[in-house]
């Protein structure tokens, strides 16, 4: 297990839409295990592969209060969604900003696990969030981006400042 450097914004490979995973194989599933460790030491409830510079569709989340519900998803995509939740979110990608996204709260999601056995499972309220957070990692969308342009202004202006002040001190 290794624990991996979280990619912070304004970095560019946050920006891109990941490539599908062709297959499973061992890299993927080392790379899985350290996304977890990574993931845990965060501490976080998900994670998704751009977050640590690997290009590729590829998640982790557990949202179990014990830690020990971890789902890899590999390829994953959102079938169907409906109903509205409001959740403060953060992102270890942009440490130090939150701020409220509404989302769908119920979703029914589709992928392959890491036995590369398909996947398909309906999700509520915090695991539903927090998938669709991470797949929005895969497309190169940040959470800020379903703030409204002022909000969104002010919690990258916000960021920008603590990340500048933390460079300076150095
Ligand atoms: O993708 C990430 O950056 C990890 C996110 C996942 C997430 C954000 C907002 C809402 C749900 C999931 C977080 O940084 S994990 C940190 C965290 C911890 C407890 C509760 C919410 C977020
Ligand atoms: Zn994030």
């Amino acid at each position: 297990m290794e624990k991996l450097d979280i990619v912070l914004y304004p970095e560019q490979g946050l920006r891109e839409v990941c490539t599908p995973v062709a297959e499973m194989n061992d890299d993927i599933d080392k790379l899985i295990d350290d996304m977890f460790y990574t993931m845990y030491d965060a501490p976080g409830i998900g994670l998704a592969a751009p977050q640590v510079a690997v290009q590729e569709r590829l998640i982790v989340v557990d949202v179990s209060e014990k830690n020990n519900q971890p789902i890899a998803l590999i390829n994953p995509e959102i079938i169907q969604s409906s109903g509205h939740i409001t959740w403060e979110e953060g992102c270890l990608s942009l440490p130090g900003i939150y701020a409220k996204v509404n989302r769908p709260s119920h979703i029914l999601v589709r992928g392959m696990d890491r036995d590369g056995k398909p996947v398909e499972f309906e999700a509520d309220e915090l695991l539903a969030i927090c998938i669709q957070h991470e797949i929005d990692h895969l497309n190169g969308k940040l959470f800020v981006d379903h703030l409204s342009g002022l909000k969104r202004t002010r919690a990258l202006q916000k960021f920008r400042k603590l990340h500048q002040e933390q460079t300076q001190e150095h």
